[in-house]
């Protein structure tokens, strides 16, 4: 064992909570990468005494940074080349792991060298988290880049306590079963003591999948393995929890921003520049099949097309982030995205009155929460999302009690925030009734949704959710063993 320091707690996830900036002349810089998943570690990590340490890559390929310190928390990069973040990352993670886990909207990618370099760095992070950890620490692993690593960490460190929250659906299991890699998947989420997942299908997903796949029993929450006598990754017995804790956003933090009088300004320049419409229509997502921004334009267009709604009274805005532009799919989908926006302001607009904003851009958030402030109906209609924070972010910064959100029920959002337009977005007929439904009720009618959902969003913000986690880890079945090897 190394001299350097351990900590009480560790979190690995993919990515620092850090960006590195490099300036014109060649210093650098480390900035915090403002999120929900930051200002919830923070609240959550000062009840550790030795202090906390986050795993994560740095962010650039080649060699990693030595570890360093950002407050209280301790960073330890972890390197990434070139080629393995084309296989574990670009490849593994988001060209089979993601289509595969969002209900194959576009077809998963197998290959068997993109899983071998997955297991590497898997082994990678599992050892960093070993490496930092404190006898007895809690550890907090994030997400479907890291499914191997709780059963790497317990393989080698019995005595820690480990947890794992999938920020993505866990799919049914007709649907899991396709990956060819499935029980080595499944045997290394079982080495957690407690699984988090957003919604109680994608929990229930996950015991299902450990019941057909390896054979395993379920009682209530409790996924019950027997192990396996191969010596392969994570072969001992197991008694797991499996659960939904479903994530949130800073509330009250996101709140005074939307409050600030920056903001405000910036909003009421915002609505001018758009000519003063009558109806802002919005649309925020990442540049992602997933996310349904296609069916969006299908709904939106042919309400053009009928003379339902006019350029000169609606607008709609889509801020679509660039993405993993790397990645094949999501070219072609951004190729077919602006085609449709092109083919919709070419046939309705007119001069001065533009049909569709499309912005292929990324902005701070400031001007996501002016953007907020604008819209009158939001549109959120992923055809498949693990939970989708703009929605929650979006009623929280609309406290003047305005606006609209039409949300798919393909969200994991869809089951805590019932007072939404609820939508299928496959239902192109269907989506556009409920875009014109939310345009047109009484303002009562939508002051008294939006007042049930900021209500919800604003008692269950991204603190509880921490909160919530760290309970059932604490609460898990089995007690850690004493006196781990390292
Ligand atoms: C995954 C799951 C789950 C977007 N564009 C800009 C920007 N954003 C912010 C939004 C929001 C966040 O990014 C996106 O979060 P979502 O939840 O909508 O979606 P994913 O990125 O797919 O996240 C998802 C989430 O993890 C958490 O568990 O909810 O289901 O897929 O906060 O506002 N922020 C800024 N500029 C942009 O241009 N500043």
């Amino acid at each position: 064992m190394s001299s350097q320091q351990t900590y009480d707690f560790v979190i690995a996830a993919n990515r620092l909570p850090v960006d590195r900036h490099v300036h014109p002349d060649g210093s650098t810089e480390w900035r915090t990468a403002p999120g929900g998943l930051v200002t919830a570690m923070d609240s959550v990590m000062r009840g550790w005494e030795s202090g906390a340490a986050w795993v994560g890559w740095a962010g650039f390929p080649g060699e990693a940074p030595e570890p360093f310190d950002d407050g209280k928390l301790r960073l330890h990069p972890v390197p990434l080349s070139g080629k393995e973040l084309s296989d574990y990352y670009e490849g593994f993670s988001n060209d089979t792991l993601w289509p595969l886990y969002h209900d194959v909207i576009v077809a998963p990618t197998f290959h068997r060298s993109w899983f071998t370099c997955y297991r590497t760095i898997n082994q990678r992070f599992a050892d960093a988290v070993c490496e930092v950890a404190a006898e007895g620490a809690q550890v907090w692993i994030h997400d479907y880049q890291l499914q191997l690593v709780p059963a790497m960490v317990r393989d080698q460190r019995p005595d820690l306590r480990i947890g794992w929250f999938n920020h993505i659906p866990f799919p049914p299991v007709e649907l899991f079963a396709q990956l060819p890699w499935r029980a080595t998947v499944l045997r290394g989420l079982l080495g957690a003591d407690f699984l988090g997942f957003q919604r109680p299908d994608d929990a229930r997903n996950f015991a299902r999948s450990c019941r057909a796949v390896l054979g395993a029993t379920t009682k209530g929450d409790k996924v019950e393995w027997a192990g396996a006598d191969d010596g392969r990754l994570g072969a001992a017995p197991r008694t797991v929890r499996a659960a939904a804790v479903p994530i949130s956003i800073d509330a009250s933090g996101f709140r005074e921003l939307a409050d600030s009088p920056e903001v405000q300004a910036r909003a009421e320049e915002i609505r001018e520049s758009l000519g003063d419409p009558d109806v802002v229509l919005l649309g925020v997502d990442r540049l992602d099949y997933t996310k349904g921004i296609r069916h969006r334009l299908r709904a939106i267009g042919e309400l053009f097309e009928d003379g339902e709604i006019s350029p000169d009274q609606v607008t709609f805005v889509q801020v679509a982030t660039p993405s993993r532009e790397r990645v094949e799919a999501y070219r072609t989908l951004r190729e077919q995205i602006e085609g449709m926006v092109g083919r919709i302001n070419g046939d309705v607009s007119h001069l001065g009155a533009t049909a569709v904003h499309y912005l292929h851009q990324s902005y701070g958030r400031e001007e996501m929460a002016a953007l907020f402030q604008v819209a009158d109906v939001m549109l959120v209609t992923p055809l498949r999302d693990g939970m989708n924070l703009v929605a929650k972010e979006y009623v929280t910064a609309r406290h003047d009690g305005g606006g609209a959100l039409v949300l798919s029920e393909f969200t994991g959002a869809a089951e805590e925030m019932p007072q939404a337009y609820r939508c299928n977005p496959h239902d192109i007929a269907g989506l556009k009734e409920t875009i014109l439904q939310a345009i047109r009720d009484e303002p009562a009618e939508k002051e008294r949704r939006m007042r049930g959902l900021r209500r919800r969003v604003r008692k269950h913000d991204v603190q509880t959710w921490a909160q919530d986690f760290l309970a059932g880890l604490a609460a898990a079945p089995e007690k850690p063993g004493r006196g781990g090897s390292k």
